[in-house]
């Protein structure tokens, strides 16, 4: 007799107010759009990635996963490739998981993910597993799911795996110090693309579009972006994947302080910044409708005030920032936005050499001649 495989149904987190709404501290209306600090009543008190783990001060990716566990809860399973999320959290008789947690090597996770759906399928449909069916995540980085693991994901989305398939975005292979991966961004200086004369912008290539890649590629999953700075974007986003029958994939950007070079405090609002300066589009794909649902961010910003937070991004010349800002005026008219005209200024190499004299020439010629 064939048992039934009953599953899941998570809630999701009032959202009003919190991402996507222009809130000040006093939970009113105001002038520093979307810059508020929340309390969430029905945030949950478990916590599958507890303390004791060993990622630096201010990861992205440990915080990711914290919320991504927090919103999944108990009757989880998880599998990790190798990265930094593997090596910090599973030292020696030290770890911060609750849950059932399995390594996998970087190029399987999609592969190995596939196997644990298909097998709680089959045992609770033999009668051999008690339970309901478990959340079912991969949490893989950069390097593995846009690079040396992306088709072992794209098999998992195609066949369709009851899972979902998160990429933590750090923007490099950090865990072997820092290489560029395919969602480096354009200038962003990493062990692999130093900045020097032939190449005065360290890295050439845009980053790749894994999100779009995903959702155009697997039009019957849920896709969807987002960034450790929208915490209740991030958790809902997580209990839609699951609660989707069949394959999601989630694509989180995550702050490395380490291979980023910047304070460690700062690692949440890097990850409004880069949204506000139209660098990360935000945005779900629902798989029904077949659309894409953008965030339309109350703030833009020009993308110096996010490439000036990281060290990163130190080398950049005039002709860089401007083309990074030409990158970011195109994201913002894909996302059905205006480009406003001090953006649009910025796309000119002359706009932030000016900028640049006007700030420091001045004063450090008085400093100089004096
Ligand atoms: C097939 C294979 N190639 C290379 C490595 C070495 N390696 C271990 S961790 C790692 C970095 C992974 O980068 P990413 O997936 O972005 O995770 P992060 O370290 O940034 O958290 C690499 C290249 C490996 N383990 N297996
Ligand atoms: S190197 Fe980056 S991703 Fe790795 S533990 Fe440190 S901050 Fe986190
Ligand atoms: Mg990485």
């Amino acid at each position: 007799m064939a048992h039934e495989v009953v599953r899941q149904n998570l809630p999701l987190f009032d959202e009003e107010g919190r991402a996507a709404a222009a809130v000040n501290g006093e939970g009113e209306m105001g002038g520093d759009a979307g810059r508020g600090r929340y309390y969430l009543p029905d945030f949950p008190e478990e916590d599958p990635y507890a303390a004791g783990h060993r990622t630096c001060a201010g990861c992205g990716p440990a915080i990711q996963y914290r919320w991504v566990l927090k919103a999944a809860g108990e009757d989880s399973v998880l599998a990790g490739p190798t990265g930094c999320m593997y090596v910090a959290n599973s030292t020696y008789l030290c770890t911060p998981y609750t849950v059932p947690w399995a390594h996998t090597p970087i190029a399987s996770g999609g592969s190995f993910t596939s196997g644990m759906a298909a097998g709680y399928e089959a045992m609770i449909r033999k009668g051999r597993y008690p339970g309901r069916y478990p959340n079912i995540i991969v949490m893989a980085g950069d390097g593995s799911a846009a690079d040396i693991g992306l088709g072992s994901i794209s098999g998992a989305l195609y066949r369709n795996h009851d899972a979902l398939f998160v990429c933590y975005d750090n923007e490099c292979y950090a865990n072997t110090g820092i290489q560029t991966s395919p969602t480096t961004p354009y200038a962003g200086m990493t062990t692999f693309t130093p900045f020097g004369k032939a190449i005065p912008e360290g890295k050439k290539l845009p980053p790749k579009n894994l999100a779009k890649m995903m959702a155009a590629g697997h039009p019957h999953c849920y896709v969807a972006t987002t960034t450790v700075g929208y915490p209740i974007d991030l958790m809902n986003k997580t209990r839609k994947g699951l609660n989707h029958v069949g394959a999601a994939f989630l694509h989180c950007y995550t702050p490395c302080q380490k291979g980023w070079v910047y304070q460690t405090s700062m690692t949440v609002e890097l990850g409004r910044r880069v949204v506000e300066a139209g660098l990360f589009p935000v945005w779900e794909y629902d798989p029904g409708t077949r659309e894409y649902r953008y965030f339309h961010p109350p703030v833009q910003r020009p993308v110096t005030d996010y490439l000036a937070m990281q060290g990163r991004f130190g080398h950049m010349l005039p002709e860089h920032i401007a083309a990074t800002q030409r990158a970011a005026n195109q994201n913002w008219q894909d996302i059905g936005m205006d480009v406003p005209a001090d953006l649009r200024a910025g796309e000119d190499p002359a706009h932030h050499k000016r900028l640049a004299e006007e700030t420091y020439s001045m004063p450090l010629n008085r400093g100089v001649g004096a």
